[in-house]
């Protein structure tokens, strides 16, 4: 494997950042910092250096141990000492050092007296004024705590994850219902196609007071900033630095002012198009021919007048829909409630906040059949992971749970680590006595893009693997998905008969839309699963459904549209594979 520079770089970056933030020396810190700084800039590889056998420590800032770090980065793909470093201090921790005003000391308080970790949490922390509380804070910190996600969202554009913006909107819908003067409230854009994150937030409303609700809005508590105010349509910044935009659009315009702001505008254009080879004016007022209105109230009348059926949100990204819809191609998209259980939850047993029965309570509530618990595997011991035994033991606690549950069944399962080697975490013994395995890679996530690949195929080669789980392990905004070959992935599932899955977890989102569709074109097999920590957490499949659509997927791509019986069949044929 050939490690980057930029790897490296990172490594040590990192190393600086938990560092800092454990409040450790800070020359030391220093030198991680400047020897990061000169790797980034070298003209050429370390790891070439290094086969030529050059000694690193001439190299500006970096001494004897820098130097036989980097070499161990590059002979290993991993640097002993942060990994043990992130044992001590959590990793998301780093996601706030990017804040201005905010050192690693302070980083250190808010997590320890408030369990902050993201940077979502620190500012709702700061908007509840839970901040300026502690001790050494201020209200002054706490707005400037606030400025500084507001500054950083602007210099990195940040996009916000779906589930922040849902929050966001279910605010504002609430306050703009609290007076009875809105006809119709829809959430078009990117939002509406469920995009996994949004720039903003793109609202159309239709009202006979566009005025009085226009300024009913901009009593919002949350606006930070004005940008645009007009009769019928404003612009905002939050203070959360999401920009918002509402518009109030004409009854008579409202389809095609809907299909114009769902966009995305790839697809608009192609539609515009169709419509100007038929003699047709496009717009977000509505649909004309030879200069007079002819259609624009529902958003149908824009696919009616082009020849088309109607289009769902999900799939406009101009990646061949509308070649679909002409040819009746396109896909009967699964919904959320076909959905008839959840494959991958954990409990209090390992790192979950909900025992098994709650759980299932939920899941029933959820109108479920089945819902498998899949707490981690002993290598993941900050989690209380389970070894053989205490897995011995809670497939005993199951089965005992299932004698007095009727029309429900609580399937068997482990998420169990899949190794550096690609062998699994847990004995075949133990793991053939499971209904499924939801198998993962949690460390090493820094390999080269071949051995990160190898590994997961090996572990797919072991009769007991079921569903891979979070295949890139990509943090939406946090961190980057792992280097791995999703085709050579999909096509080893394919032939061996294994599931990928979609986690639904908001941050996750992985496999994301264009791996969901890649898997559907090899026929391979997906589970979208929330991987909950709690109760609450079941509620994220909407999340997962949202993307399979976004990948084209159909209820028979999806095994957990299946009843009980027919998934338990599915789950024993992948085993006879
Ligand atoms: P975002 O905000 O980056 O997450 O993504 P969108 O798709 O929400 O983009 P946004 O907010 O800039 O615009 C909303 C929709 O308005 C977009 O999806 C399509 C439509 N739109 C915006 N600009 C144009 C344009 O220049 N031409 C056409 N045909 N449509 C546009
Ligand atoms: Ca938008
Ligand atoms: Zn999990």
């Amino acid at each position: 494997m050939r490690i980057r520079n930029a790897t490296v770089a990172e490594m040590f970056n990192t190393m600086a950042d938990l560092l800092e933030i454990k409040g450790e020396n800070p020359f030391r810190i220093r030198a991680y910092r400047t020897a990061a700084h000169t790797i980034y800039s070298l003209s050429s590889d370390v790891s070439e250096l290094l086969e030529n056998g050059e000694d690193l420590s001439r190299l500006p800032g970096i001494g004897k141990d820098l130097a036989s770090k980097i070499e161990q980065i590059v002979m290993t793909g991993q640097l002993e000492v942060l990994e043990e470093l992130k044992k001590e201090v959590p990793f998301e921790l780093i996601s706030l050092m990017r804040i201005a005003g905010l050192g690693g000391k302070r980083i250190k308080a808010i997590n320890r007296r408030l369990g902050v970790q993201s940077v979502e949490q620190l500012e709702r922390a700061a908007l509840e004024h839970k901040i300026c509380k502690l001790p050494g804070f201020g209200e002054k910190i706490e707005r400037s705590i606030l400025d500084g996600i507001k500054q950083l969202r602007e210099e990195t554009g940040t996009r916000m994850k779906l589930y922040d913006a849902e929050e966001i909107v279910n605010r504002i819908r609430k306050f703009l219902q609290s007076e009875n003067t809105i006809d119709k409230l829809i959430v078009a854009g990117s939002f509406r196609r469920k995009r996994e994150t949004v720039r903003d937030i793109d609202i159309l409303i239709t009202t006979d007071v566009p005025l009085r609700v226009i300024s009913l809005f901009l009593q919002f508590p949350e606006i930070d900033k004005v940008l645009v105010r007009g009769e019928t349509r404003c612009t905002v910044l939050l203070n959360s630095g999401m920009q918002v935009d509402i518009r109030v659009v004409a009854k008579e315009s409202y389809g095609a002012a809907l299909h114009y702001f769902t966009g995305s505008k790839a697809h608009n254009i192609g539609i515009r198009k169709m419509g100007v080879r038929l003699g047709l004016k496009i717009n977000e007022y509505g649909i004309w021919k030879e200069g007079s209105r002819i259609a624009g109230e529902r958003e149908e009348d824009v696919f009616r007048v082009v020849g088309l059926p109607f289009v769902e949100p999900e799939l406009r990204e101009d990646r061949g829909e509308l070649e679909a819809a002409k040819n009746g191609k396109l896909p009967h998209l699964v919904e959320l409630h076909q959905i008839r259980g959840d494959l991958h939850t954990h409990t209090s047993r390992t790192d979950g906040k909900a025992t098994i029965e709650e759980m299932v309570d939920t899941a029933k509530a959820l109108g479920y059949e089945y819902i498998a618990i899949t707490d981690h595997s002993q290598r993941l011991a900050m989690t209380h992971g389970l070894n053989e035994n205490d897995l011995a033991l809670q497939i005993d606690i199951i089965d005992k749970a299932n004698d007095n549950l009727k029309g429900f069944r609580i399937l068997k399962g482990i998420e169990v680590d899949i190794l550096e080697d690609g062998t699994l975490d847990l004995a075949d013994s133990i793991l053939k006595r499971l209904d499924l395995t939801v198998c993962s890679v949690h460390s090493k996530l820094n390999l080269s893009r071949k051995q990160q690949t190898e590994r997961v195929l090996r572990a797919m080669e072991n009769p007991y693997f079921t569903i891979l789980a979070h295949p890139t392990g990509r943090l939406i905004n946090r961190r980057a998905p792992v280097e791995i070959d999703m085709e050579r992935v999909l096509n080893k599932a394919k032939e061996l008969h294994r599931v990928v899955e979609i986690n639904s977890y908001p941050d996750r989102l992985d496999m994301n839309d264009v791996h969901c569709r890649m898997a559907k074109e090899l026929g391979v097999k997906v589970s979208i699963n929330t991987d909950a920590h709690s109760t609450n957490d079941l509620n994220f499949i909407r999340f997962g459904v949202a993307q399979a659509r976004r990948g084209w997927l159909e209820p028979s791509d999806v095994i957990n549209t299946r009843g009980l019986n027919d998934l338990l069949n599915l789950l024993c044929s992948i085993r006879e594979n």
